[in-house]
């Protein structure tokens, strides 16, 4: 049976497309959407993909995956993956659900307050600076250890 990869955005993502294309290109968070859910049927996987301005919503939705016994997680989980201890508690208390990091830009390349990620340590990986296509390597990585 086809498992299921639940796929998070955090603050502002749903914004991608409207504004600062410079920075985070030109796809909207439904063309990402629409990149995963190729790749998913390809990898058969099942997606979840969700989006939230709200911290509390991100924590609802991992201890989800954990109950549901997703595959994996892959976040995109914006600033609050530079702030949001309450994420990090939420992926270490999944565990061993993998979750991969991502990011469209390099948070590296960017300002310090961005070098910073509280979820790369509960992570199993972080994948930044490549854009959309970070999300689908994402999901090839977990689909490559199931
Ligand atoms: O590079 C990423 O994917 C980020 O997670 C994007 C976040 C940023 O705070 C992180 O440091 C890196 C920002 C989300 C997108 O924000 C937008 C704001 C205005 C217009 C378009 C997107």
């Amino acid at each position: 049976m086809a498992k299921t990869i639940y796929i998070l955005n955090g603050p502002n993502l749903n914004m991608l497309g409207k504004r600062e294309p410079g920075i985070y290109g030109g796809k909207t968070l439904s063309d990402i959407e629409a990149d995963c859910r190729k790749r998913a049927a390809v990898l058969d996987l099942l997606i979840e993909f969700r989006q939230s301005n709200h911290e509390g919503a991100l924590v609802d939705w991992i201890q989800e995956a954990g109950e549901k016994e997703a595959a994996g997680i892959v976040i995109n989980p914006g600033a609050y993956g530079h702030t949001s201890i309450a994420l990090h508690d939420a992926i270490r208390a999944v565990d061993p659900l993998p979750v991969i990091e991502v990011h469209l830009s390099n948070i590296h390349a960017r300002e310090p307050f961005r070098h910073q990620s509280m979820i790369a340590p509960v992570a199993v990986g972080m994948i930044c600076g490549l854009g959309p296509m970070g999300y689908t390597l994402a999901l090839e990585a977990l689909a490559a250890r199931l």
